[in-house]
């Protein structure tokens, strides 16, 4: 027994005081006697059997369906550690205020205890953590997230280090709920919340929160990245991670269907949201996707979108806040097919009268990776990939090229660092505002976000062989507000560019802000984009641009003195070039 581990749990008895203790030791055995208690309790239902075997519906309260960063702090000792970017309370105020409401808070219930491995087990690049938590639904999806159960004690041993996270489900009160970090001793603290981002605290909490401030203090780097593989018509594989805010289709890209398959090109997922890098002994950075399965977004997916999601969650998965038909098919937005005439909403409404979505915007499936039909063999390499390529990308109307290639590591990193997405009128009931959102880790940085840049400046000069650096925009629009750029599968083709330019064999037009392709330099065959079009995708409007550097400015003085001095150099430079 891990000493450690014997000492927290009872600590967590204690303080939250559980009828019962349940070990979690995640086999098939423990989960077939675990199921008829979540359908008998409502937790889950079951979906049709038939179509669906092994997947259920799960409802959450209606005020808890999303992440909530407003209630997510990073309590370190000094609040300047936390940074301007994050919530900050002092660690004793924090513990005081929700040590109180975990207080009793299991009475009456069961404590479940659930060791789990973020990265393939065995790797050296993985890591442990243990939830103790008081819902069977979050042990039901750890199951699927993570590597969980005896498989993780196993790994831990008698003095292996694991980081701990309470969560307890509470009342389900908006005005308690705190989703706490303490980076500095690696410990996560969830209250009153039943969604998955709040709750499924290997995820969010753990692999970018507490893993990005560890990968400071180590060397590495936890990053909110997809991995794909792209195999060339030679068979050679390339391994590139991409970091996108939300909404910006990372799981669709992660999972791309290559029209050019008959040529040759074929692109195989890794991981769909996070990435864990460390430089190897050939100095180039090396990645593994720490998580087991996919947290996806239903609305919107469909078998034209991307098919490999639905079939990966066409079986023991579960499905959260969707609609569902009286036969038991789950149905959402933007499916592809009519819903059915009678659906029973989100909510649990039946009939749904048509009035609002029947299933809620943020309705999601969990998935096990291994059932992905486009997984790579490679995906639980416990060495992990050698990456080629990092992509940022944002959601931009207007200014940005649809790809181009950073100058050099620190130009990419000043890339990153203001990578901004404009909001759908679906998502914020305003469209066009701008938020900028530095590698896709504003709500995931555990630390100060000025050091986390200077974290990243340090890691080009320490990997001898970094990967070259790139920003794409799949949305584009013309004077009318209408997409110029096909997307989805389509977007094998700047990413053929970005293959091409690794290797030295595309050319490039070098413009003040990177590297555009030239219009002969993309593989363009069996497209119909017109060169008009893929001009205006391709253009740079210096004036824009020199109003986003006033923009970016604005954006670097948040960070005062934690800026890096090589970022401010970066924003000099790209004023000269603008002219
Ligand atoms: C997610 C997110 O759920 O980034 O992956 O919000
Ligand atoms: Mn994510």
């Amino acid at each position: 027994m891990n000493a450690k581990l014997q000492r927290w749990v009872d600590e967590c008895i204690r303080l939250t005081q559980p009828d019962n203790v349940h070990w979690c030791d995640g086999s098939e055995e423990e989960y077939e006697k675990m199921l008829p208690e979540m359908l008998q309790k409502g937790i889950l239902t079951e979906l049709n059997q038939k179509e669906y075997p092994g997947c259920y519906l799960h409802r959450t309260h209606p005020n808890d369906v999303a992440r909530v960063e407003n209630l997510t702090f990073i309590c370190t000792s000094k609040k300047e550690d936390a940074g301007p970017t994050n919530n900050w309370m002092s660690p004793a105020d924090a513990k005081a205020k929700v040590g109180e409401m975990f207080k009793g808070s299991m009475k009456g219930r069961t404590m479940y205890v659930i060791p789990y491995i973020m990265g393939p087990a065995g790797s050296p690049l993985s890591k442990i953590g243990v939830e103790i938590s008081d819902s069977l639904y979050v042990v039901a999806n750890m199951r699927i997230m993570t590597r969980m159960g005896q498989i993780a004690l196993d790994q831990l041993g008698e003095d292996g280090d694991f980081v701990p996270g309470l969560h307890s489900t509470g009342e389900l009160d908006p005005n308690r709920r705190f989703i706490l970090h303490f980076p500095e001793e690696s410990l996560i603290w969830s209250y009153g919340s039943g969604y998955g981002g709040n709750v499924l605290l290997g995820k969010k909490c753990f692999s970018l929160r507490i893993a990005s401030f560890m990968a400071r203090k180590e060397g590495w780097m936890a990053e909110h990245m997809l991995i794909l593989e792209l195999e060339d018509p030679s068979g050679k594989l390339t391994w590139m991670a991409a970091a996108f805010p939300s909404a910006c289709g990372k799981t669709n890209l992660a999972m791309l269907v290559s029209p050019l398959e008959n040529e040759g090109y074929k692109v195989r997922t890794i991981g769909d949201d996070i990435a864990w890098l460390r430089i190897g002994e050939d100095g180039r950075l090396w990645a593994i996707n720490p998580e087991a399965g996919f947290f996806g977004v239903l609305p919107g997916t469909s078998m034209e979108t991307n098919s490999s999601a639905l079939v990966t969650a066409k079986s023991n998965s579960i499905y959260t806040n969707v609609a569902v038909s009286d036969n038991g098919m789950p149905w959402w937005e933007g499916m592809g097919v009519e819903p059915p005439p009678i659906l029973t909403d989100w909510l649990g409404n039946r009939p749904w009268n048509g009035e609002k979505p029947a299933a809620h915007p943020n309705s999601r499936f969990t998935a096990p990776a291994r059932q992905c039909p486009c997984i790579s063999p490679r995906w639980e390499d416990p060495m992990g990939v050698p990456i080629s390529a990092i992509i940022f990308g944002g959601r931009r109307a207007k200014l940005t090229p649809l790809v181009y290639q950073s100058n050099s590591w620190n130009h990419g990193v000043f890339i990153g660092a203001t990578m901004a997405s404009e909001t759908t009128s679906a998502a914020m009931g305003k469209s066009g505002v701008l938020r900028r959102d530095p590698m896709a880790m504003l709500p995931f940085c555990g630390y100060n976000m000025g050091q986390y840049f200077d974290h990243w400046i340090k890691m080009g000069v320490k990997a001898s062989n970094p990967p070259a650096i790139f920003h794409v925009n799949w949305f584009r629009q013309d004077k009318n507000g209408k997409f110029i750029w096909p997307g989805f599968g389509e977007n094998i083709r700047p990413i053929i560019w970005m293959l091409d330019r690794i290797n030295g064999k595309a050319k490039g037009r070098e413009t003040p802000i990177g590297t555009v392709p030239t219009p002969d330099s993309l593989h363009m065959e069996g497209l119909n984009v017109s060169n008009e079009t893929l001009e205006q995708l391709l253009s740079i409007n210096v004036e824009d641009w020199k109003a986003e550097t006033d923009s970016i400015e604005k954006h670097f003085q948040t960070f005062g003195d934690d800026l890096p001095s090589e970022l401010s150099e970066e924003l000099i430079a790209l004023k000269k070039r603008l002219g």
